[in-house]
């Protein structure tokens, strides 16, 4: 009887040790769970406390975003690509829009001009070319869907160089079809961008591509609108092709670019000198803004070119 007395108590002592360690593991509180769901439960959600059911696969109300705010834009014809969400202002970093600069306080188009061209490199490399587009406005211009195509001298061969932004045989990198107020957008070969101590090319055409190179011939540069229209055009001759005019509204050609590293660049106002143009010189920090429809008159010959990228400085 003994032995049964000893018995039960201990049964009941070990039952209640049992019970109590249950109660501990599966009731009280439940430190991963976050939401407010019933207590007791084992699962929990991935993120903040919502009011979800417990072991919550619904989702919170909404985050903020991770993006720019939006509603707003500098130098910008559109909103940026930020979008809106539900819930608070987040607080990210305003657009990429640039500060405003003070008006361009010479006469210059509404629109993206040519503003520089080499056919031929520093090394007398034909494949090594670049042709530059400058924005002489006071606002952001976007150029997406616009085309820009070599002609030689008698429109026997065009050439697709890029779709802006970014095409077959043409790639574009950190540019997104904008180009902001004032400032410069680079297109060149691949070979220009393989040499070394050269500003990095927004856009890069593919000369083993159909898209070939310019060098050998008089020819033009046009800029085309996506409705076909054309924005800008430069016509020269290098020496070769002095018969090459380029296409209307155009007059006459630029010219010189026979010689190794030169380029044709547009003058900041129609009065600027090549000196005024070069390094140093007056205009030299002036943008390139003259546009008469007269190549010959409009750009000239600089020794050493000077390619600007959406990097380089904005010039008024
Ligand atoms: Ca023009
Ligand atoms: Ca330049």
């Amino acid at each position: 009887m003994a032995n049964m007395t000893w018995y039960v108590s201990c049964r009941r002592t070990i039952t209640a040790a049992v019970a109590a360690a249950l109660l501990f593991a599966c009731g009280g509180t439940d430190p991963n769970r976050p939401d407010g769901g019933t207590a007791g439960d084992t699962g929990h959600d991935a993120g903040t406390q919502d009011g979800g059911p417990a072991n919550g696969l619904a989702p919170d109300a909404g985050l903020p975003d991770a993006g720019p705010p939006d509603g707003g834009s500098v130098n910008e014809l559109a909103p940026d690509a930020g979008i809106p969400d539900a819930g608070p202002p987040d607080a990210g970093s305003p657009d990429a829009g640039l500060p405003p600069l003070t008006p361009n306080p010479y006469p210059h188009p509404d629109r993206v001009v040519i503003s520089e061209l080499q056919t031929l490199g520093p090394t007398g490399n034909p494949a090594d070319e670049f042709v530059e587009f400058y924005n002489p406005t006071d606002r952001e211009l976007d150029l997406t869907g616009y085309v820009a195509r070599f002609l030689n001298a008698d429109t026997s061969i065009t050439r697709t160089l890029c779709t802006f932004p970014g095409s077959a045989a043409c790639t574009c990198t950190g540019f997104s079809g904008r180009v902001p107020a004032h400032g410069y957008l680079l297109l060149a070969t691949d070979v220009f961008a393989a040499q070394p101590g050269r500003p990095t090319p927004d856009c890069t055409w593919n000369t083993n591509a159909a898209s070939g190179t310019l060098s050998g011939y008089g020819g033009h540069l046009r800029l085309s609108a996506p409705d076909g229209g054309t924005v800008d055009l430069l016509g020269w001759w290098n020496g070769v092709n002095a018969s090459s005019k380029p296409a209307a509204p155009e007059t006459n050609p630029a010219s010189g670019l026979s010689a190794a590293g030169a380029s044709v660049e547009r003058k900041a106002v129609s009065s600027a000198l090549t000196a005024d143009m070069a390094p140093g010189g007056t205009y030299a920090p002036s943008g390139n803004s003259c546009d008469t429809d007269d190549n010959g008159a409009d750009f000239v010959l600089r020794a050493v070119a000077e390619p600007q990228n959406l990097a380089s400085p904005r010039e008024p």
